[in-house]
């Protein structure tokens, strides 16, 4: 049986995952609506995957003999200042949820709760693939900006998520 307050930090962590599917799919309306299929390719895929994570902790707390509680979603930003401002804020975000995910660990650790330690570690080995997935986009970006064509590759390549 897992603990109220791990619980409680579940629920909460449940929503940041919810409320992360709701940015990438925020985003991949603006990345359309701005002529970038690609990046909009790749984020509604990052959306599936925050969905995912929503419901393994979803599955964890059930499993545990706890009880999911669902709060309400916050609403994410609808646009941004371009490309670049998208991938700076994605980034800016992964780093928010990765302390999230530690501090999670933290009171895993102190609650000397393994299960749920053994679970954060999935999430732990994402979170580095998720800040570096960013910063590689960024980097990408920083390299090729204000060459309208070269963004353009970027987009054709960023379609390729999921597709190989
Ligand atoms: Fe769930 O990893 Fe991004 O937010």
């Amino acid at each position: 049986m897992i603990s109220k307050t791990m619980q409680e930090a579940i629920n909460a962590q449940i929503n940041k995952e919810m409320f992360s599917a709701y940015l990438y799919l925020s985003m991949a309306a603006y990345f359309e609506s701005t002529g970038l299929p690609g990046a909009a390719s790749w984020v509604r895929a990052q959306a599936a995957e925050e969905q995912e994570h929503a419901m393994k902790f979803f599955g964890h707390l059930l499993d545990r003999g706890g009880q999911v509680t669902l709060k309400a979603i916050a609403a994410p930003e609808t646009s941004w200042a371009g490309p670049m401002a998208a991938f700076q804020a994605i980034y800016a975000h992964e780093q928010l949820v990765t302390q999230s995910i530690t501090s999670l660990y933290e009171l895993a650790l102190k609650e000397k709760d393994y299960p749920t330690q053994i679970l954060l570690q999935w999430y732990i080995n994402e979170q580095v693939e998720e800040e570096k997935n960013a910063a590689e986009i960024i980097a990408s970006m920083q390299r090729i900006e204000a060459h309208e064509t070269a963004v353009l590759q970027l987009d054709h390549q960023l379609r390729k998520r999921g597709k190989e």
